[in-house]
């Protein structure tokens, strides 16, 4: 397991480098250029500075999340030619400082969605908290202007501009079912998966988060079958799967150790959090402790283990503690925190087997 620490840049994170490197055993950052408007072509020169950043602190950069896909493109409309392109030539420009894995996901308008960024905890931290009798009554504006534009930063999928055209992008979705969805995914699979090929890199998908479908959009990375569905449309070991525990547990028919046991392969980058799943379907997210959530994150770290897991795993969300100025989800504490839990496991199995030698 070889551990990374997401950060959003110089100026657009509370958390630092140097901060960073005080975690154990992190040895790469996950990073992304934020303010490169979806769709567009990374600038090498932009790369170059980012790698100039983290390289001075002894860190890899070899984990990019994400390249965000235009919407066009998961829409199908004939526009989408013109972003693939960029697309291609955005990895083509990550391969030249070494970038191992991109992530991204395919989720329609929104990436991850919740209702409360600062819901207390019984231990007075706040976490991110879903509410889904809420999402159902809800216009999806009232959400955007919550989440969005009442927060300090930027949040990856949010993006204010993109967002202004909202109803013009539900009028569009509002023809595309989930088989034409799977159609278009195909599609950018096919064009993109073999440029990944020739540069050694590995494409993995983020399952959506939450796992169902919400405001009347398709979602369709939802499930262990679509996983497998997913990877089967293009069957390379460049066609793989960020496996977030998080994301896809937040419907308790996921069985995360199983979809570990039959693709740890195609799994080149793991999400670890936990989160509590109340009957009524609302979700809160906790701290990594097994005991905390209703996620079974011992297993989850066991099943890595025992499957010869040797690829990338970040923490992913954590609560906001010890009054923490930060993002939602990504402050230092309690992310180092989950870090340290995800090691204990880690080297206590570790251990084992060398006893048993
Ligand atoms: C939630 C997060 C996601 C993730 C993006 C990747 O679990 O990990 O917001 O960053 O979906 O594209
Ligand atoms: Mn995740």
């Amino acid at each position: 397991m070889r551990m990374v620490f997401r950060w959003f840049g110089e100026g657009n994170d509370s958390v630092s480098l140097r901060h960073i490197k005080q975690i154990p055993g992190v040895e790469g950052i996950v990073w992304a250029l934020h303010d490169i408007p979806t769709g567009e072509e990374w600038p090498l020169n932009r790369i170059l500075q980012v790698q100039q950043q983290v390289k001075k602190l002894g860190f890899h950069l070899d984990v990019v999340e994400s390249v965000n896909v235009h919407d066009d493109i998961k829409l199908g409309l004939p526009s989408r030619d013109q972003y693939i392109e960029n697309y291609k030539k955005t990895i083509e420009n990550l391969a030249k400082v070494g970038v191992k894995v991109i992530c991204y996901n395919f989720m329609p308008v929104f990436d991850w969605v919740r209702t409360d960024l600062f819901k207390q905890l019984g231990d007075g931290s706040t976490a991110l908290f879903y509410e889904k009798a809420k999402v159902k009554g809800m216009d999806p504006l009232e959400l955007v202007e919550k989440i969005a534009l009442n927060s300090e930063y930027t949040m990856p999928g949010w993006e204010p501009e993109r967002l202004q055209s909202l109803k013009q992008l539900f009028m569009a979705y509002s023809k595309v079912s989930k088989e034409q969805l799977w159609d278009n995914l195909e599609y950018f699979l096919q064009k993109i998966i073999p440029t990944a090929e020739s540069h050694d890199i590995k494409l993995a998908i983020h399952p959506d988060d939450p796992p169902w479908e919400i405001f009347g959009l398709p979602r369709i990375m939802t499930s262990h079958e679509n996983i497998r569905r997913f990877l089967k449309l293009v069957d390379s070991p460049s066609n793989c799967v960020t496996l977030c525990s998080g994301s896809l547990g937040a419907n308790p028919k996921n069985d995360i150790p199983a979809i570990i046991r039959e693709f740890v392969d195609r799994i080149p980058f793991a999400h670890i959090r936990n989160i509590k799943v109340y009957e009524n379907g609302d979700f809160i997210e906790t701290s990594h402790r097994k005991k905390d959530g209703s996620i079974d994150i011992v297993n989850i770290v066991k099943t890595y283990y025992d499957y010869g897991f040797t690829g990338y795993a970040r923490p992913d969300h954590g609560r906001h503690i010890w009054d923490e100025d930060c993002r939602p989800g990504y402050g230092l504490y309690d992310r180092a925190l989950g870090i340290m839990y995800l090691w204990g496991i880690w080297d206590s199995l570790d251990n084992g087997v060398k006893q048993k030698r």
